[in-house]
């Protein structure tokens, strides 16, 4: 077992979060005040490999420093008219993102939750309109282990007791489906009140579930055949992240409706978007839906430079040939206590196998002690997932310094 001593200054601010904070987090304990690139620094001004980044929103690395130019640039310019006025990049943007994606329309929100909620609310809205479902009988089949967001409505078809649990009553019109059973899906295509089908290219909070080759592709095939709307959350698996610009382009895989957030702004502000085109965005009307926030100029400056960012610095590319090297890495320690690595370019995680059942937790404070960030999920997973643009010589530093930290549970 690991003993290790936090600094009276770390000590200090986990006592202030515990004081005047709500409970509903458990972080590992270190106190971060500074980022560049792949690094983050803390109080102390110890050094680490962030292997988080932010849960995939600072896929760009940390302050970098165009999407930086750009905030503070627009922020001394302009920051917020809200959608009762136009702002002169909110159009750009839009224009931007679309063609860049190859969607007719984009619909701006904040939170990667609204997004989702978005897309619930587009997706219903078809069903009506378009597929002609009676109204208020719209379902959306959704996959056991999902994470999209914590509102009621998205918690609602949780299958999480932890993120669900005693905050009902439960918003209904949601089918669970096992996540990666393409059978099922076409059992529950069955019905003809389904208007969409929401899933997740890799399920991340699941511990990076990676579904089997042609899962994607054949779920689309399906939704195609039976008129139901493909909507995919690439809110953590988009933006590179997975080794392409998308998670569903691996397979070819067009989503009907694409929701977008985290790295959308580099990890500086909320920043989300729901794409889709004309026959199912026209259908919200003036008035409909919207958010004070969403559409800013001062997000709209920052998405544009985050996704420039994105294709000038092949940052697909880089996390497709780093991601192959961390995993075949990882693989040559041979160690006993990592039953499994899996993942896509830098979307990846690691199962922990020991006695103990805190062996994980374990582990990331000595990963900590040793210079390098990750985060447990479900007990025994961890994940590792660094900013996109670390280089080849850091992979092997930070395998290094894996080996070394594996020590701990000996
Ligand atoms: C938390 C996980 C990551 C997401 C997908 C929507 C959202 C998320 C696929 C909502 C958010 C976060 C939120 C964070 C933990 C985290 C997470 F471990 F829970 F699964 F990233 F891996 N769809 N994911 O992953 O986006 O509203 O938060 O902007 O503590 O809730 P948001």
């Amino acid at each position: 077992m690991l003993t290790h001593t936090l600094s009276e200054k770390t000590q200090f601010y986990l006592q202030l979060e515990e004081d005047f904070g709500a409970h509903n987090y458990h972080p590992v304990p270190v106190v971060l005040e500074r980022g560049d690139g792949v690094f983050v620094w803390d109080v102390d001004g110890k050094r680490y490999y962030d292997f988080l980044s932010g849960y995939s929103a600072v896929n760009q690395g940390h302050c970098h420093p165009r999407i930086i130019k750009t905030l503070i640039t627009q922020a001394q310019k302009l920051t917020l008219t809200s959608r009762a006025f136009y702002n002169s990049l909110l159009g750009e943007y839009e224009k931007f993102a679309t063609q860049y994606f190859g969607y007719d329309k984009l619909l701006p929100m904040n939170t990667g939750v609204e997004a989702v909620e978005t897309a619930i609310k587009l997706c219903r809205r078809w069903g009506y309109e378009k597929k002609g479902i009676k109204d208020g009988e719209a379902k959306m089949i959704v996959c056991e282990n999902n994470f999209h967001g914590r509102t009621t409505t998205v918690i609602s078809f949780s299958t999480d007791p932890q993120s669900k649990s005693k905050f009902g009553p439960y918003t209904p019109g949601f089918v669970t489906i096992p996540y990666d059973d393409i059978e099922a899906l076409q059992a529950a295509l069955e019905d003809n009140t389904v208007a969409g089908f929401l899933v997740e290219p890799i399920q991340g909070e699941a511990g990076v579930c990676v579904p089997a080759d042609g899962y994607l592709s054949k779920a689309k095939q399906l939704c195609e055949a039976n008129n139901v709307l493909f909507i995919a959350d690439e809110i953590q698996t988009g933006l590179c992240r997975t080794g392409k610009l998308l998670a569903c382009d691996h397979e070819n895989v067009r989503p009907d409706i694409l929701i977008l957030g985290k790295a959308l702004s580099g990890g500086t502000l909320p920043v989300s978007a729901v794409l889709a085109d004309n026959d199912i965005m026209l259908n919200i009307k003036p008035g409909e839906h919207g958010s004070t926030y969403g559409g800013n100029p001062l997000a709209c400056a920052v998405a544009i430079e985050s996704l420039k960012v994105l294709k000038e610095e092949n940052m697909a590319a880089n996390a497709e040939a780093m991601g192959k090297l961390l995993r075949d890495e990882l693989q040559q320690l041979h160690s006993p206590f990592i039953s499994l690595i899996r993942g896509k370019g830098l979307l990846n995680a690691i199962i922990i196998e020991h006695a103990n059942k805190d062996a994980a937790w374990e582990l990331c404070l000595a990963l900590k002690e040793n210079g390098l960030i990750a985060k447990p999920t479900h007990g025994d997973k961890i994940r590792f997932a660094p900013p996109l643009i670390i280089t080849s010589e850091q992979i092997l530093e930070c395998v290094g310094i894996i080996k070394d930290s594996l020590k701990c549970l000996l």
